[in-house]
């Protein structure tokens, strides 16, 4: 087969985030609600300011502002993150950073598969923060051992899935029947089963041991257990979800507000209980229910610097240490005055984030910097004083632990949080998943330093041509 009968894998991956949202959409009618809050939100932040609007308007397409950014996934075994790994590959996926979450009482450590490179996150953005049960942090070692046997038996992937995803790793990719089949054959993966596959005995210990154990080890796949579409203002989308008659997490995780958004804000509605049933020995199924779908929203800024994320961290640590937010709201008002004074120190313009050195920009000319002569020699910072180069923010395309922590725990029930001894394993997990997870720090350094070759390039050349 001809390489340029390929479709391109960012379209395989926008094919399968349209699917995904539809299934999901179906599947949990509150989320539809939550979209159809953001899609108005959004409609009313723009027509609020046309600014944002114009700006919108060139760098995004305004009629995908309310797509999905990201969904989420746990799974059970090293041979499942392995394949999902080549699986999401065929839609120029790739794992991105190390998230541990044992510190957070989850017993889980985590990536994000997500698009690579400034022309397909242009395309299509969406993520699948996927995380993998540590069983190693289960104490009881006879209940590990069940769990492990229960996960051994299934498979998760079609045989389809399977065969197409080899095939597009031996020819280098598919065709456009072939990518349609594979979107189709993938999403069963992620599919809902009402019918657990253990017994209402053996779904109480695993619960008891852990809920997020119970969600993984009980079913035949690894559902979604949300999706996350953009908003342009986090604040509206949690304060008006009551008048929807959807329940809010306690609080935004992340930043506060802010003029100048940096890395992510993130809330959701609270899981759903829903009803599942359970086998029992002698056959018969009972009817039983378990919590773990919900819907969340999230709105990104700019990446930070390493230095940036360390104040970041500082800061936020901090403002923890004056309150801790309550799973049951309780003094969310508190929290997000102390949140908002924590952060007094980290700079609000992006001019004071680029002088300090906390944020990744990308840079460009001006129509004056096309167009006048420049000494090719000259420093960044003069360039931009003698308005020849501007720069914009680059936007945060990852995730954050404590973010994600605090997402995890309203969704497993307020009574979840556990004790674990912090125990990152990044090598081990590298080694369950068949590759290293990309350092994002990297990535956005690559962008910004790409970006001032390229004006130092078109400087030379105005140069140059005198
Ligand atoms: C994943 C939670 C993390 C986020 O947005 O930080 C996450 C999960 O609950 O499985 O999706
Ligand atoms: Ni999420």
């Amino acid at each position: 087969m001809k390489e340029n009968s390929f479709v391109s894998t960012d379209h395989i991956r926008s094919a399968f985030s349209s699917a995904m949202s539809a299934m999901y959409r179906a599947e949990v009618p509150a989320y539809g609600t939550l979209m159809d809050l953001d899609e108005t939100v959004n409609a009313e932040t723009l027509a609020a300011h046309p600014e944002l609007r114009a700006r919108l308007e060139d760098t995004d397409s305004l009629d995908r502002i309310s797509q999905e950014r990201h969904g989420a996934i746990r799974l059970g075994s090293p041979a499942e993150l392995s394949m999902m790994r080549r699986v999401f590959a065929v839609m120029g996926m790739f794992p991105v950073g190390y998230y541990d979450l044992s510190t957070a009482g989850v017993p889980v450590h985590s990536t994000a598969f997500r698009p690579v490179g400034d022309a397909s996150l242009k395309k299509n953005p969406f993520r699948v923060f996927t995380s993998l049960l540590r069983l190693d942090l289960i104490a009881d070692e006879a209940l590990r051992m069940e769990a492990e046997e229960t996960l051994s038996k299934r498979q998760i992937f079609t045989p389809g899935a399977i065969v197409l995803t080899e095939k597009a790793e031996n020819q280098g990719g598919l065709d456009k029947d072939d990518a349609a089949r594979f979107v189709a054959e993938t999403l069963e993966t992620f599919r809902w089963h009402e019918r657990a596959s253990v017994s209402p005995a053996m779904y109480k210990r695993l619960h008891d041991a852990h809920r997020l154990i119970a969600d993984v080890v009980s079913f035949k796949g690894p559902h979604i257990n949300h999706l996350t579409p953009r908003t342009l203002d986090i604040d509206a989308v949690q304060a008006r979800m009551p008048d929807y008659g959807i329940a809010p997490k306690a609080i935004v995780e992340g930043p506060p507000t802010r003029q100048c958004p940096i890395l992510l804000r993130q809330t959701s509605f609270k899981a759903l209980e829903e009803p599942v049933s359970f086998q029992a020995d002698d056959g018969s199924w009972q009817q039983g229910s378990h919590t773990a779908r919900f819907g969340e929203i999230e709105q990104r800024g700019i990446a930070l610097t390493p230095k940036g994320r360390a104040l970041y961290d500082d800061l936020l640590n901090a403002s923890r240490k004056t309150v801790r937010p309550a799973a049951d709201g309780s003094n969310a008002a508190e929290y997000e005055k102390a949140l908002a004074e924590a952060f007094a120190p980290f700079p609000d313009s992006w001019a004071g984030i680029r002088a300090e050195n906390l944020g990744y920009f990308s840079y460009s000319l001006t129509a004056k910097g096309r167009s006048a002569k420049a000494d090719r020699s000259a420093s960044l910072d003069s360039l931009i004083a003698d308005g020849l180069v501007q720069f914009d923010p680059i936007v945060y395309e990852d995730f954050l632990p404590v973010s994600a922590a605090g997402i995890f725990q309203s969704n497993l029930g307020d009574d979840a949080a556990q004790e674990f001894v912090a125990s990152p394993n990044q090598q081990r997990f590298e080694e369950d998943l068949g590759a290293k997870v990309l350092n994002e720090f990297d990535h956005y350094a690559a962008i910004e330093q790409a970006s001032i070759e390229e004006c130092r390039r078109l400087l030379s050349s105005v140069a140059a041509a005198e």
